[in-house]
């Protein structure tokens, strides 16, 4: 079988982790230029101000794009390159950088998929409260507005946010992420609801311009899977699976929240300030959703504790995806297991754990429009001879490619894959040395690119459609 003739084989990248150029034509300051400068905050104190220079070299990666027959490009927008100060001005060569970018994946054939927010927010926002602040929300729907009309004649797929899990939890309970608040349950659960305003209005104002495109969220897939069959584990995975998953995708899907979640925050008085009118413009923007992206890397093996959490500060290593942190609320904790693999970084590698989780999405939300919007492998890649032999990659993406085929004949509404990443880029908390791409940079010798094995492969993947995986 060969994979859909409408199924897009992607790859992806962020602007903060690729772009650099951090104060470059009129660019605004954001959270994550100041945030990567307090010292210890992340790997060997790496930030973006140059990254791997994207800004100045999209041609020739895109141009290795092309040779590598991928049929999309995901990259997301910097907010401060487009509106510096947040909800200001336009600048005009924000806009130009990323027309330029878009015609350029357009001369070779391939489709932009965009993403408006992959968390770096304008500074002066953040210093304002950020995403407590209902300001943001408006200020979001302006850009997004700003974005739909600049680019919207040639780009027809929206992804508004990404990973709001993963951005509000670290940034509002793990002091990890800017802005590196700790235990704030009360902001963290108001930082959710507005980034869920903010992606319905975005999906109204999109809707209402009648572009004829698509718009959707990027959320992390996680799903929580007990460690045995005991009731208790079992208990953890269901609450787990609630305040993880649940409580960011029925927002979207559903227009409501899970009573699960929003009855335990009215009895410990974390409920969120919403109005009626944001609860009726999420049932009303779900409508008009077109789809969930998501980003799968590794399921949670989850057991039952009953702790009392005094901080939920952890440090950067530990805030950087290995299993073995308690939940923020004291009810579970997620484990390592011997009978698993494991990632260097301690990630596990499960391509069952991915299929089980998608049917366990198609039970709760139907048929639902699915793009695998990140997926891959973050190694530190063996060079033998001057060639990046990156054969655990090749077998990652081989095993999670041969899962989403099952997935699609088994009715699961899967229409493309995004590998993380395109290309070796920053990563948030591991600087440089985590890579994840198909094309190599090498940090020693003025950033030149260099294809890996993945490359190749890949490459073979497309031009044959999956037939032979
Ligand atoms: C996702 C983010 C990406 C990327 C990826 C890999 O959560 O959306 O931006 O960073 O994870 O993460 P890491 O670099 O920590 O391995």
């Amino acid at each position: 079988m060969k994979f859909p003739k409408d199924f897009l084989f992607g790859a992806a990248s962020a602007s903060y982790q690729v772009e650099g150029a951090w104060n470059e034509d009129g660019k605004g300051l954001s959270n994550w230029d100041v945030f990567s400068k307090i010292p210890g905050k992340t790997f060997e104190n790496t930030n973006g101000d140059v990254a791997i220079d994207h800004y100045h070299r999209y041609k020739e990666d895109i141009k290795l794009m092309a040779e590598m027959g991928l049929e999309s490009y995901r990259f997301s927008v910097s907010w401060a390159r487009i509106i510096p100060d947040g909800d200001g001005e336009i600048n005009e060569k924000g806009i130009e950088f990323y027309n330029n970018v878009i015609d350029e994946c357009l001369k070779y054939g391939i489709v932009p998929f965009v993403t408006l927010y992959h968390w770096d927010l304008p500074q002066n926002l953040e210093a304002d409260g950020g995403w407590v602040n209902k300001r943001t929300i408006r200020a979001f729907a302006k850009y997004a507005e700003v974005c739909f009309e600049a680019f919207g004649d040639r780009v027809k797929h929206w992804i508004t946010f990404n990973e709001t899990v993963v951005f509000c939890t670290l940034g509002y309970l793990n002091g990890a992420h800017p802005p590196g608040l700790v235990n704030d349950q009360k902001k963290y659960f108001q930082a959710t609801h507005n980034v869920f305003v903010a992606h319905a209005e975005a999906v109204q104002i999109y809707k209402n311009l009648r572009q004829f495109g698509e718009i959707g969220i990027t959320h992390v897939f996680n799903p929580a899977f007990s460690i045995d069959g005991k009731e208790e584990n079992i208990f953890a995975s269901m609450h787990a699976n609630h305040y993880q998953t649940f409580w960011y995708y029925d927002p979207i899907l559903k227009g409501e929240y899970p009573s699960y979640v929003v009855d335990a925050l009215k009895e410990k008085g974390l409920t969120p300030d919403w109005t009626e009118a944001e609860l009726t413009l999420l049932k009303d923007a779900a409508d008009y959703n077109d789809f969930i992206g998501l980003n799968y890397y590794q399921p949670a093996r989850v057991a039952k504790i009953n702790e009392t959490i005094e901080s939920t500060k952890i440090d950067r290593d530990k805030a950087t995806g290995k299993p073995g942190n308690p939940s923020f609320d004291g009810v579970y904790r997620t484990v390592m297991m011997e009978d698993k693999v494991y990632t260097k970084w301690g990630w596990e590698i499960s391509s069952e754990g991915f299929l089980d989780g998608l049917r366990m999405l198609k039970e709760r939300y139907g048929d639902v429009k699915l793009y695998i919007t990140e997926n891959g492998l973050g190694d530190e890649d063996p060079i033998i001879d001057g060639e990046i032999v990156d054969v655990p990659r090749i077998k990652y993406i081989e095993e999670h490619l041969t899962v989403i085929k099952s997935a699609i004949s088994e009715g699961i509404n899967l229409k493309g894959y995004y590998a993380w990443s395109v290309i070796d880029l920053l990563s948030w908390l591991n600087g440089y040395k985590k890579q994840y791409g198909f094309i190599y940079v090498d940090h020693k010798n003025n950033l030149e690119r260099k294809k890996k094995l993945s490359f190749h492969w890949y490459k073979h993947i497309i031009e044959t459609r999956g037939e032979e995986l």
